[in-house]
């Protein structure tokens, strides 16, 4: 396949769509094509050296005459410098506002016609998508785009009722990156963390946003450890971890909650679970679900966005209704307490990760999208 000159922009720092974007970039650059992140910082998964890689910073000044700095206008006028520059193939952006918006803006002003691969990863369209100031800018942001992508088929088929866009949009899942996340010998991390060899271990890991619901994943647990000994990894940060740590002292258990923060251990952490619960009201994929289980992990999650397209009930986990933290229990008691259900599980869970949403398979599908943008040139 002809060596491309790929200009990659999304949030550098922001969860899933930032670890997509960067890994795709990374495994892109491996296989010889030339990157160029335009980034407001350096991608935080970039944790090496390439020689193809380059990052192009965007720089935002906040002149006092502005009351807010121009961020977006600031990025379109990079990507239209980099167009030029760098003299790039293509541009793939993650979220339709604001960097389909600034890449298409950012073409303009470069006056090339190159193409632009948009990726929708959810917020932009369940969270953004609702505010009806916001909506004609998605939609142009899709519309203007050459190829549209969704993390799911749910979503896609989220943008077709919210957004209605007169453009096609195709599936191309999440990926995780094998190399990264695989099971790991955890037992020394596990007795660190004071945790007994025979006692059953829970996670969750996220941004503790409303969306995440992070008290279900709390109520399922008490209801879990009433049955058997077990404990309970939260892992990450945010907006509602106050109000969890409260739910668990009122819970009377902080003895088997621990809080860990944010973590880059993750799949250490994972190859130490058992069960993994993700009970979110709003999850376009849920790369986290794919994280864990390319760690050997069954997961438990809600019936809500791409979460069924993961979990297959029954054979790498359950899916329960949302809010329901009783059949959440049930089915986490299910698992930890049947060695066998639970091996076959993980033997499952881990077929998941590395053959359905194989990092080579998504490379493949993203890579035959640009070629076939690039033919239409
Ligand atoms: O989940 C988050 O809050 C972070 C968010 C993001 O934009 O990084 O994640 C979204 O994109 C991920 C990568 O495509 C998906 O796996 C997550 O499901 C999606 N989050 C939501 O839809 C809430």
């Amino acid at each position: 396949m002809r060596k491309m000159k790929i200009g990659i922009t999304c949030y550098p720092t922001v969860g899933g769509s930032g670890v997509i974007a960067t890994e795709l970039g990374k495994m892109l650059a491996e296989k010889g094509h030339e990157i160029h992140f335009i980034t407001s910082s350096t991608p935080f998964r970039l944790n090496r050296l390439y020689a193809n890689i380059f990052s192009h910073q965007v720089d935002v000044n906040s002149y006092s005459v502005f009351q807010y700095a121009p961020y977006d206008i600031a990025l379109a006028t990079k990507i239209a410098e980099v167009i030029k520059n760098e003299q790039l193939d293509l541009l793939h952006v993650h979220y339709a506002i604001p960097h389909a918006v600034c890449a298409i803006l950012g073409r303009d002003m470069a006056g090339s016609d190159i193409g632009i691969v948009t990726t929708l990863h959810g917020t932009d369209i369940t969270v953004l998508g609702t505010d009806s100031s916001l909506k004609g800018a998605i939609r142009y942001g899709i519309e203007k785009s050459d190829i549209v992508t969704a993390v799911s088929d749910s979503l896609k088929q989220q943008t077709y009722d919210m957004i209605a866009p007169d453009q096609k949009i195709e599936t191309v899942h999440n990926f995780v990156d094998e190399r990264e996340y695989h099971v790991r010998d955890s037992s020394v991390l596990k007795q660190e963390l004071g945790i007994a060899v025979d006692e059953k271990v829970l996670i969750h890991v996220s941004n503790f946003r409303k969306v995440k619901r992070v008290e279900d994943v709390v109520a399922t647990f008490a209801k879990v450890r009433r049955a058997v000994d077990a404990k309970l990894l939260l892992v990450g940060d945010g907006p509602e971890m106050s109000g969890i740590h409260q739910q668990v002292k009122d819970l009377q258990m902080e003895k088997d909650v621990l809080f860990l923060g944010k973590r880059d251990n993750l799949s250490e952490l994972y190859s130490m679970s058992d069960v993994k619960l993700l009970m979110s009201e709003k999850e376009a994929f849920g790369l986290v679900l794919l994280e864990a289980m390319a760690c050997g992990v069954p997961a438990i999650g809600t019936r809500i966005g791409g979460i069924p397209e993961i979990i297959e009930p029954g054979k790498n986990g359950y899916l329960v209704e949302l809010g329901d933290s009783d059949a959440a229990a049930q089915a986490a008691i299910r698992i930890l307490n049947d060695d066998t259900l639970h091996e076959h599980m993980a033997k499952a869970a881990l077929h998941t990760a590395t053959e359905r949403f194989s990092s080579k398979k998504i490379l493949a599908e993203y890579e035959a999208l640009y070629a076939r943008l690039l033919d239409k040139a």
